[in-house]
Order: C-alpha cells, then sequence, then structure tokens
C-alpha cells in the first residue's frame, strides 16, 4: 500500500512533529458526513463522539457549510476595529434565540468562560458592591471548562493542573450536585459567581439529581449570586431541549455556549446576558481578534437554524431514550453502569483489566463504530443529534458483538 494510505504513516508523522498532548485512537480520518466518518481506508465509521459535540447537526451539513462556502467568498475578517454588516444580525438572531438582551461573541469554549468570569467578577465589584480584589468565583467539583490558566486553577483534577501553578485566586470548589454545601458557600458576600455545567462531560456524564438545577437558581436568586451555565457541551439540543437547563426551567444569568454553535466547522463561542450585567463592559476591556467575524457570523446563525428546523432538540431526547433502552437490553457483565440524557450519555466498565475501556473502544472501532474512553473506566456514547432509529439498532448491535468478543 502507498505510504499516503497507511495509518502508521500519519501516526509517526504526528508523533514526530506534533506535541504529545493527546492520546487518539489509532485511526485517521480523512471525510465525514452526518452520523458517518470514513478512515484513509475508506473504511466506514458511526461517530459516536461527535467532535466532542461540536457535530450536533452531523458533520458537513449541508446549510452550515452553504453559508461557510458563500461567506468565505465575500467577507472572513474585520476585527472589531470597524462594523460589519453580519455581526449587528448575528447578535439580534441569537439573543432572540436565547431571550438575552446581549451577546459578547468569542471563539474557543474556554474563551466563553473567562468572558463569564470577567463580567461576574466586574458585576460583583459595581454592582454587588463587592469590596475590590475580593470577589469569589464557586465552581463544582470535577468541572471541566478547557485549558486556559483560569480553567486549570478551577479544576480538580490532577492532570489537568498538576506542574502547571501557580494559580488564579479567588475560586472555591464545593461538590457538585450538592444544593447545602452550595447554600454555604454562598454566606460569604464576596461570591459573585457560581459556574456550572448541568450536566458534568469531562467527569464522566454525571446527570446531576432532579432538582438540582431548579435549586442553583433559586439559590443564586436569593443570595444575589451570578448564575453561570457552562452550556458548551450539554447545550444546543444534545441533551434533548435546546438548553440542559430548560428541562428544570432554570434560566441562567449567564449563558456560555461553543462547540455546536459552528456546527464543527469554525471555533465560535458566545456569552449572552442580560444588559445589567454586560454593559459593566466598556470599550476596550474585553474582546478577541476573530470573536464575532463575519464568517463566524453566517456560520453560527445557519447552525442554530438547523438544530430548530430538524427539530434536533426532540430528535435527541427520543433517540437517546431508545439507545438507552437498547444499551441496557444487553447483557453483559463488564457494563457496571449506563446513563445520560438525550444523546449525552456513557457506560461505565467493569473490569479486572484497568484499560478494559480503551481495549473495548479499539474494538468497536474495528467493528466500525468510534467512541472515546475518558477516566479509565468510562466510555462516552454521544452521535450527532440527526441519527435514526435504524441507526441506533445497528449501532447498538455494533456495541453487543463488540462486548461479545470482550474477554
Ligand atoms: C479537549 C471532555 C468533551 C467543555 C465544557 C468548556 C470547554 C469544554 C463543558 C472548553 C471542552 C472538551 C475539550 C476537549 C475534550 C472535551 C471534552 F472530554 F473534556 F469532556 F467535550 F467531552 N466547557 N471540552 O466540555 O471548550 O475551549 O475546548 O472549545 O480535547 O480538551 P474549548
Amino acid at each position: 500500500m502507498n505510504s499516503l494510505h497507511n495509518t502508521n504513516y500519519y501516526l509517526q508523522l504526528e508523533e514526530k512533529y506534533g506535541a504529545h498532548n493527546y492520546h487518539p485512537l489509532p485511526v485517521v480520518l480523512k471525510k465525514g458526513k452526518g452520523i458517518y466518518v470514513w478512515d484513509i481506508e475508506d473504511k466506514k465509521y458511526f461517530d459516536f463522539l461527535s467532535g466532542y459535540s461540536a457535530v450536533n447537526q452531523g458533520h458537513c451539513h449541508p446549510a452550515i457549510i452553504k453559508a461557510l462556502q458563500s461567506q468565505a467568498e465575500i467577507l472572513t475578517l474585520t476585527s472589531r476595529a470597524f462594523h460589519n454588516d453580519l455581526l449587528g444580525e448575528y447578535e439580534k438572531f441569537i439573543t432572540d434565540y436565547f431571550g438575552y438582551d446581549k451577546v459578547l461573541p468569542m471563539n474557543t469554549g474556554v474563551e466563553g468562560g473567562e468572558t463569564a468570569i470577567k463580567l461576574a467578577r466586574r458585576w460583583g465589584y459595581t454592582k454587588k458592591g463587592i469590596e475590590e480584589n475580593k470577589a469569589v468565583i464557586v465552581f463544582a467539583e470535577g468541572n471541566f471548562w478547557g485549558r486556559t490558566m483560569s480553567a486549570i486553577s478551577s479544576s480538580t483534577d490532577p492532570s489537568s493542573y498538576k506542574n502547571f501553578g501557580p494559580f488564579m485566586p479567588g475560586f472555591e470548589i464545593v461538590p457538585y450536585n450538592n444544593l447545602s454545601a452550595l447554600e454555604i458557600s454562598f454566606q460569604n458576600k464576596n461570591v459573585a459567581g457560581f459556574m456550572f455545567e448541568p450536566i458534568q462531560g469531562e467527569a464522566g456524564v454525571i446527570v446531576p439529581d432532579e432538582g438540582y438545577l431548579a435549586g442553583i437558581r433559586n439559590l443564586c436568586t436569593k443570595y444575589n449570586v451570578l448564575m453561570i451555565a457552562d452550556e458548551i457541551q450539554t447545550g444546543l439540543s444534545r441533551t434533548g431541549k435546546l438548553l440542559a437547563c430548560d428541562h428544570e426551567l432554570a434560566k441562567p444569568d449567564i449563558l456560555i455556549l461553543g462547540k455546536a454553535l459552528s456546527g464543527g466547522t469554525l471555533p465560535i463561542s458566545a456569552v449572552l446576558c442580560n444588559d445589567e450585567i454586560m454593559l459593566t463592559i466598556q470599550p476596550g476591556e474585553h474582546g478577541s481578534t476573530y470573536g464575532g467575524n463575519p464568517l463566524a457570523c453566517a456560520v453560527a446563525m445557519a447552525a442554530l437554524s438547523v438544530l430548530k428546523d430538524e427539530k434536533l432538540d426532540e430528535n435527541a431526547e427520543k433517540m437517546g431514550k431508545l439507545f438507552r433502552e437498547k444499551l441496557s437490553a444487553i447483557k453483559s457483565p463488564y457494563i457496571s453502569c449506563i446513563r445520560g440524557r438525550g444523546l449525552l450519555n456513557a457506560i461505565e466498565i467493569k473490569h479486572s483489566e484497568p484499560n478494559a475501556a480503551w481495549e473495548l473502544c479499539l474494538i468497536l472501532k474495528n467493528n466500525g463504530l468510534l467512541a472515546k474512553p475518558t477516566h479509565g473506566d468510562k466510555i462516552r456514547f454521544a452521535p450527532p443529534l440527526i441519527i435514526q432509529e435504524n441507526e441506533i439498532t445497528e449501532a447498538v448491535d455494533i456495541i453487543q458483538k463488540s462486548l461479545e468478543t470482550f474477554k
């Protein structure tokens, strides 16, 4: 076989010339369409990772690619030194869509998180009356919101923060899914905000008890603390509602979106809130070169339209239920837990070998389904939200067959 079509050739290139900050499955992809991806040997796979939920609309969705292509030929970047004819349209579109006064556009998810924290601190000083440099942002144990210095400063996972100190001050940790601990932390008058994931992704798809999200809303209101929802992974229909917070009608004060806001084409993130918070930031106090660029604006409007046009929230809810039902029917001694909401799901593997989840993912890959293990014993199953019933059946058959050959 020609070296250009040999998997090892690409693996070795990355090994030699790229930083070793990832440990991917040994598969080299070259094409994606809908819920499928193809490797360089033309083998077809179900994509059960969806670019970590960036590809909710499916790979290369025609409406999103069309918006990308046509805007790319007209104007891609102006910087925010000048206006462009798409930014205002997009700002109106996305604020109407989610019901907030204003949006602040950024690029990656982690920048969205950084922006939310700056807004909360600024609001804390100028509105809540916190003394200068005393503001506290509370986070939940097991949180993940990216890789910047601030993000790892709030992390409780040593593989995120170890040997990267010193860390950002002003962050406090409470246990996840624990309203009484949260209430105790809020008794500190310097708390400006609580930033959390409605379902913890990286921690292993940890679904909190019913009432947690509504409880956060109540406590935030009671103590005048900003409810900051990181919906970068859970939002945009992934869990069966437009936002995971919608399951409990809990409206965050600050909403952070990313990933599927571009349907997997560009890094686009957004922070939404009302004027009382957003207008505490003045010209020159925050921003980014690419944030709000016209190409991103066109793509984000298309990506959001697809979610509604194709009712992907309803489909995620229905297909998620079906998936967990069918998965539960598999009799395997190696599955110790199935959990999730909509199409954000995970299983836990019970096995004497510590890297059993990795081994199972290799078998799944050979059988035509791509998924990634996390934290040793968990496997996330999160296909694009356009998946249909027969495809769920086929995918579960692959999982069953893989478990049968797994020793
Ligand atoms: C990686 C997991 C997913 C996120 C939430 C913010 C961000 C993320 C809730 C930052 C990013 C990623 C990044 C990816 C792995 C990944 C992930 F495995 F860690 F849990 F999605 F499932 N908030 N999540 O999940 O967004 O700056 O990356 O755009 O390789 O680190 P970003």
